[in-house]
């Protein structure tokens, strides 16, 4: 029985209000949190949608998709050459101006950051870290790919060039079967969310090669996944490449 009256809470009577107190506070924070995660990954949802209108705005115009800008910590000697600077926001191609290929490299692709500034939008996921951008580079340089006719003049790609990005269901390291849910994806860009985590779905995602992961949010730890990934589908590119007479 409590005893207030008299000699105010006991020690027990105090671990017992507190306990209570702290259910209660978990009670409200847990989905506070939670709903402070949800609306963040409503808004990067929202930030994709104009990114990719932005990405195929600027092929229209450019007749290429651009080139990442070189991220913080970027070692590639052309990152800081020729007038790149690194994490600007500006796209940094190999000979600093427009150039035959990008500043930094993934195999056949390259990948930094989503160069904002060039494409005049938010640079930042909603938990604060900077996007990131991976493109086929025979997609971002000034070469016309061949062997597919009809080539158009400063037109990069044409409508039968293929892309080597590909996004499957779980990670390489995973040990489990894998399943491509694209393949031919000329650029990607991902945010690692709320946790940068060392589950083998997550390290797909920044272990610089040409395979990424999409898939359900899950917290658990083996398996663990709040990246958000979003990739231009080449069909959706071409066909308004084609729709604004870019490309034949
Ligand atoms: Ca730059
Ligand atoms: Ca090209
Ligand atoms: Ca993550
Ligand atoms: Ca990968």
């Amino acid at each position: 029985m409590l005893n207030i009256n008299k000699n105010g809470f006991t020690l027990i009577e105090l671990a017992i209000v507190l306990f209570i107190v702290g259910l209660l506070l978990a009670g409200i924070l847990t989905p506070m949190a939670t709903s402070v995660e949800q609306s963040r990954r409503s808004t990067l949802d929202e930030q994709y949608d104009e990114i990719e209108e932005t990405l195929i705005g600027f092929a229209i115009v450019n007749g290429r998709l651009p080139c990442p800008d070189c991220p913080l910590g970027a070692a590639a000697a052309a990152c800081s050459a020729g007038g790149n600077v690194i994490n600007d926001g500006i796209e940094d191609q190999s000979n600093g101006g427009i150039g035959d290929g990008c500043a930094v490299g993934v195999t056949t692709n390259a990948e930094g950051n989503l160069p904002w500034v060039t494409l005049g939008v938010g640079g930042t996921d909603p938990w604060g870290n900077t996007l990131r951008y991976q493109v086929d580079e025979a997609f971002a340089d000034i070469d016309v790919e061949t062997g597919c006719a009809p080539a158009t003049a400063n037109a990069s790609f044409s409508i039968c060039t293929t892309a080597g990005i590909i996004i499957q269901d779980t990670g390489d390291a995973c040990g489990t079967a894998i399943s491509n849910i694209a393949s031919d994806v000329p650029a990607v860009i991902y945010s690692q969310g709320n946790e940068t985590a060392t589950s083998c779905n997550e390290l797909e995602n920044t272990d610089g090669d040409i395979r990424f992961v999409d898939m359900d949010y899950n917290l658990t730890a083996a398996t663990y996944y709040d990246d958000m990934i979003h990739w231009l589908s080449p069909f959706v590119l071409k066909s308004r490449m084609v729709k604004a007479e870019v490309l034949p």
